[in-house]
């Protein structure tokens, strides 16, 4: 236990080795006891770089094999790591997010309006996860799309077998045959995102790479990245054309999208509206049931993969 005195030289702040506080004042009370002369505990500044440094970089030592990578953290990425990482927390799932905030477009509703529909039953994973909402009958509204987001962004974050790598884009796919010679997608090849966005500006970057048996595509439609894997599965050969998004039908895509989602090629599982690009099946704009169940589908397709 180290402890750390107050300028009254009173022990204020107890922290154990895991960190955890064991006294019971809040901060507020620690504010009260300095009276007007808040001072912390000394720190080197290379303190601060090694803390972050160590853990980092020994993230992605430990992560350059993992037991599944899901690309991108919108509505779909994220529901489908809550539920994998949830049934199986033996697994090592690494989430690799291009922006710098996780979430995709799920920090709003439609329109930029703050209020999030979901459309029965999908509800049934706001009650899972925690998050209230008003019921419209066939539909419910959860009164701010961010409170979704940071709900389930907060619970996937604080399960141990999870890492999310943001401000980190896919920009390529690893294919290799398998024993029978079929092209299977067996890892990703990353970089920082801002390097991604230079590519054109200074040459040779060079990428790096994550293998796992799985890869979860959730890049959204198309867009500055969005259908990333879609599009490169094309450029690849293991996909023949692009279906392209179709019109707003919400009745049509909703469903298709959540039975649709399925591995697509052995080694990746597609979910959320990549597939729509994938497959040609329509938009259903700012309903979000469909995002939650086939990211759910897309964690159970992840692990048939893993245990078959
Ligand atoms: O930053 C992207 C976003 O957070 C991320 N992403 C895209 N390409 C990436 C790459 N590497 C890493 N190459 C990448 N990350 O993927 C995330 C996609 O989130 P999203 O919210 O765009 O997609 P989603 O399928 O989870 O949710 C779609 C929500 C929509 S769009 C829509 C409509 O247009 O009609 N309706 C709904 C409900």
């Amino acid at each position: 236990v180290a402890t750390y005195s107050s300028p009254l030289d009173e022990p204020i702040l107890q922290v154990k080795k895991n960190g955890n506080q064991v006294n019971s004042k809040t901060s507020y009370d620690v504010l009260e006891d300095y009276e007007g002369g808040y001072r912390f505990a000394p720190i080197e500044e290379a303190q601060v770089s090694r803390a972050m440094i160590k853990r980092y970089f020994n993230t992605m030592y430990e992560r350059a094999v993992s037991d599944v990578v899901i690309v991108g953290a919108g509505s779909a990425g994220l529901s489908c790591a809550y539920h994998l990482a949830k049934s199986r927390p033996d697994l090592k799932i690494t989430i690799i997010e291009a922006g710098v905030a996780p979430g995709g477009g799920a920090w709003l509703g439609g329109q930029l309006m703050t209020p999030m529909v979901v459309r029965k039953p999908a509800d049934r994973f706001l009650t899972e996860i925690g998050v209230p909402f008003e019921d419209e009958g066939n539909f419910v509204v959860v009164k701010h799309a961010a409170l979704f987001t940071s709900t389930v962004l907060s619970k996937v974050l604080a399960m141990p077998n999870v890492v999310l790598m943001n401000a980190t884009a896919v920009e390529d796919l690893i294919i290799h045959p398998d024993s029978k010679g079929v092209q299977r997608v067996s890892g990703v090849v990353t970089n920082w995102t801002l390097v991604t966005l230079n590519h054109d500006t200074q040459s040779c970057m060079d990428p790096n790479v994550i293998t796992a048996p799985v890869i979860v595509s959730a890049t959204g439609h198309d867009g500055p990245m969005g259908a990333f894997s879609a599009k490169r599965l094309v450029s690849a050969g293991l996909l023949k054309e692009l279906g392209n998004m179709r019109c707003l039908d919400m009745n049509r895509a909703e469903p298709a999208i959540v039975n649709g989602t399925r591995e697509v090629v052995p080694g990746m599982v597609m979910t959320g509206m990549e597939l729509s690009e994938h497959d040609g099946s329509n938009r259903m704009g700012p309903t979000f049931g469909a995002m939650m169940a086939s990211g759910i589908k897309a964690a159970k397709e992840a692990i048939r993969i893993i245990e078959s």
